[in-house]
C-alpha cells in the first residue's frame, strides 16, 4: 500500500530541497508567527512572484555532492566525496563528461562543482565547515578525515551539517546496516564527533524506515529508531563525546524518549519543542526536532489549512518553530516526502525553488542504483 517507490524517491529528494529553499527565509529567527509563514508559503502559489526564486543554501548543495558521487561512483567513495564537498572535481575523471548512468540534463561539469565552492559563502555554509572544506583542497591531503578531526579543539564538529544531507544514503543502499555505515562516513569527512555523525545516521534511519513505509504505524516507527540508535549509540566514542560534552548518555535515544512522550499528549506547545528537543545547528537539537515534526503532522492540524497535504503542514510547521529552519525543513522534508510521496508535494512550491527539478532526475537515477542493487547487480 501507500505511494509507490519511485513516488517516494521523489518525494524524498524533491522534499528536502523544498525545506531548505522555503526554510531559509526565516533561518536564525526566534520567533516566527504562523501567520508570517503561511503568507509566505502562499506566495509560492501565484504565477508571479515579485522577490523571484527561492535559493537552496548550503543543505542542498551539499546533498548533490553525495548523490553525484554515490551516482558517480556506483559505492560509497570517500575520496571522490571528499573533493565533491570541496569543490574540486574528482581526480581521474574528465568532468567535462557526464558520468556514466547520469542523464545529459543532470550539470556534472568541472564548472559546476567550482561554481559550487565559489558560491560556499553566499550559500550560508556553517562557520567551522568551510575551514574543512579548505583543507580538504590540499593535494597534499592523504587521510580525507584528518581535517574534520581537527574541528573545536580536536573534538570535531557536532553541527547538523553531515545530517542534512544524509537522504540520499537511505536511497542508495537498499540494506539498513549499509545505510548506517556510509552515513556515518559520509558526515565523517566534515563532522568528526559522534553527536554530528550519529545524528546524520539517525537522520538517514528515519528516511529509509519512511521509504518502507513504516510511517503508516508512527509507535512501531519511533520504537525502531530508538532501537537502532541504542545501538549505535552504545559505542565507545558516543559514550565519551556525550559525557565530555555535558549530555545524558545515549543523547539521542533520549531525545526520542522525549519525541515519543510528546507524541502521547493530546497538544504540544511550540516553546515546549523548542526548548526540550531544540531548532539549534547542532544535530542534537534538530534531528529528532525533524523528526517530531512529521510526526506531529501525520494528522490534520486544526490551525493549518484543511487543503494542506501532509507534506505541506510538515514543512508549515518546522518553519514556524524557529531556528535552524531550512534545515529541520530540510531533514523532515526528506522524511515527510518519503511518506507521502512526491504527489504530496506541491507543484507550485516546487515551481519557485531552485534545483528542485535537478533533485526529480536525482531521485530516478538513485532510484534505478536502488532497484540494481535489490536484484543483486
Ligand atoms: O554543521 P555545519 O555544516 O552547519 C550546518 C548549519 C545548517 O544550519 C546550515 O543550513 C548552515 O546554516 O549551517 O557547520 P559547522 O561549522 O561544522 O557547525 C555549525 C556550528 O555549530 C559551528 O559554526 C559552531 O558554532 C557550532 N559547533 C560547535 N561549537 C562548539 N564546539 C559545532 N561543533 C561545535 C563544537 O564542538
Ligand atoms: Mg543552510
Ligand atoms: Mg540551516
Amino acid at each position: 500500500g501507500g505511494p509507490a517507490l519511485l513516488s517516494r524517491f521523489r518525494g524524498a529528494l524533491v522534499g528536502a530541497v523544498l525545506g531548505d529553499c522555503v526554510g531559509g527565509e526565516f533561518e536564525g529567527a526566534e520567533e516566527v508567527p504562523l501567520e508570517r509563514v503561511l503568507q509566505h508559503l502562499s506566495a509560492l502559489e501565484h504565477e508571479e512572484r515579485g522577490d523571484g526564486i527561492l535559493q537552496y543554501s548550503d543543505d542542498t548543495a551539499m546533498t548533490r555532492c553525495v548523490v553525484q558521487s554515490l551516482l558517480t561512483r556506483g559505492i560509497f567513495d570517500q575520496h571522490d566525496l571528499a573533493r565533491r564537498y570541496n569543490g574540486v572535481p574528482p581526480v581521474g575523471t574528465d568532468m567535462q563528461e557526464d558520468p556514466p548512468g547520469l542523464a545529459p540534463t543532470v550539470s556534472c561539469g568541472s564548472c559546476r562543482f567550482a561554481e559550487e565552492y565559489r558560491s560556499a559563502p553566499g550559500r550560508g555554509y556553517g562557520s567551522g565547515v568551510i575551514q574543512v572544506l579548505r583543507k580538504l583542497a590540499s593535494p597534499r591531503l592523504s587521510d580525507v578525515f584528518q581535517p574534520a578531526r581537527s574541528q573545536f579543539g580536536g573534538r570535531g564538529s557536532f553541527g547538523n551539517g553531515g545530517a542534512m544531507r544524509a537522504a540520499p544514503f537511505a536511497l542508495a543502499f537498499t540494506e539498513l546496516a549499509h545505510v548506517k555505515k556510509y552515513s556515518r562516513l559520509g558526515a565523517m569527512l566534515t563532522h568528526y564527533c559522534s553527536l554530528g555523525y550519529n545524528g546524520a545516521v539517525l537522520q538517514a534511519l528515519a528516511v529509509h524506515l519512511a521509504l518502507q513505509g513504516a510511517l503508516d504505524v508512527p509507535q512501531a516507527f519511533i520504537n525502531s529508531l530508538i532501537s537502532e540508535m541504542e545501538d549505535v549509540e552504545a559505542e565507545e566514542q558516543a559514550v565519551s563525546d556525550a559525557c565530555a560534552l555535558g549530555e545524558p548518555e545515549f543523547p539521542f535515544c533520549s531525545r526520542l524518549r522525549r519525541v515519543k512522550e510528546f507524541m502521547e499528549r493530546s497538544s504540544v506547545s511550540i516553546e515546549e519543542v523548542t526548548s526540550e528537543l531544540g531548532n539549534g545547528i547542532a544535530a542534537l537539537h534538530s534531528v529528532p526536532t525533524a523528526i517530531f515534526c512529521v510526526l506531529h503532522c501525520l494528522e490534520p492540524q486544526p490551525e493549518l489549512p484543511e487543503r494542506y497535504s501532509g507534506f505541506e503542514r510538515t514543512v508549515t510547521y518546522c518553519l514556524s518553530l524557529g531556528g535552524d529552519t531550512d534545515t529541520i525543513a530540510c531533514m523532515a522534508g526528506a522524511i515527510a516526502g518519503a511518506h507521502y510521496g512526491i504527489e504530496a508535494v506541491p507543484p507550485a512550491w516546487q515551481r519557485w525553488c531552485e534545483g528542485a527539478e535537478e533533485a526529480e532526475v536525482w531521485a530516478e537515477h538513485l532510484y534505478q542504483l536502488y532497484q540494481r542493487s535489490l536484484q543483486g547487480g
